[in-house]
């Protein structure tokens, strides 16, 4: 049985949790992290040195790095589908993973931990309003992209979409006024339509 540890709030964890129920992965879950504590215990930093969730077990397979698991996941679960075959295929949904970590992951943080994580007398209105710009421009690259698209790899879900789902979820309850992307737009409602996303994603932010 695959085991997952890290808390439900976390967005490297849901995008986890969201590939296996999407699949239909039997798993279970321990909550780590954040105010469940555990994760600089040694015996959980002897699976992950890091010290960060989402830490992820499957048989003698030990991985950290959320977006790591979701290719294994998708390579080993969903090989065809949600991991194309096709090298090149591939390889243009993942870019789309990495951007998620070199781009967005860097905007949204300041964003959602300047706001939600923050006293509302302590948050840091220039950083954060900066981000925002910085969101709206990354987002309207993305626009361009699903031009036609239903999801970032076409017409179904594929491992694109895992790292960035849960972002776009937290950037549109976060912020208003955005300039318009409807192909975002699409996509997200899209998102919205699945019952693993309602159930993982859509949850309170916190
Ligand atoms: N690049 C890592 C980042 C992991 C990460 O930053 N996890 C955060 C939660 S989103 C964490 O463990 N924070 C400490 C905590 O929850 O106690 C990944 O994608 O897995």
């Amino acid at each position: 049985m695959i085991l997952l540890k890290g808390r439900t709030t976390s967005g490297n964890v849901m995008k986890v949790t969201w590939i296996l129920e999407e699949l239909n992965l039997p798993y279970e879950r321990e909550d780590v992290g954040g105010k469940f504590g555990k994760n600089k215990d040694q015996d959980y930093l002897d699976l992950n040195p890091m010290g960060l969730v989402p830490t992820f077990i499957d048989g003698d397979t030990v991985l950290w790095e959320s977006n790591t698991i979701v290719r294994y996941v998708a390579n080993k679960y969903s090989a065809g589908n949600m991991a194309p075959n096709d090298l090149g295929e591939r390889a243009k949904l993942e870019l789309w993973m990495d951007w998620q970590l070199f781009a967005i992951n860097p905007m949204m943080r300041p964003v959602y931990h300047g706001i939600i994580r923050t006293k509302p007398e302590d948050r840091n209105w220039d950083e954060i309003n900066r981000n925002i710009d910085r969101g709206n421009e990354l987002w309207a690259m993305l626009d361009k992209h699903l031009e036609g698209k239903e999801f970032i790899g076409g017409d179904k879900l594929t491992i694109a979409d895992f790292p960035l789902g849960p972002v776009i979820h937290r950037f549109h309850a976060i912020t208003e006024n955005r300039p318009s992307t409807p192909n975002v737009d699409r996509w997200y409602n899209n998102l919205k339509k699945s019952e693993a996303y309602q159930k993982i994603v859509m949850i309170p932010l916190e």
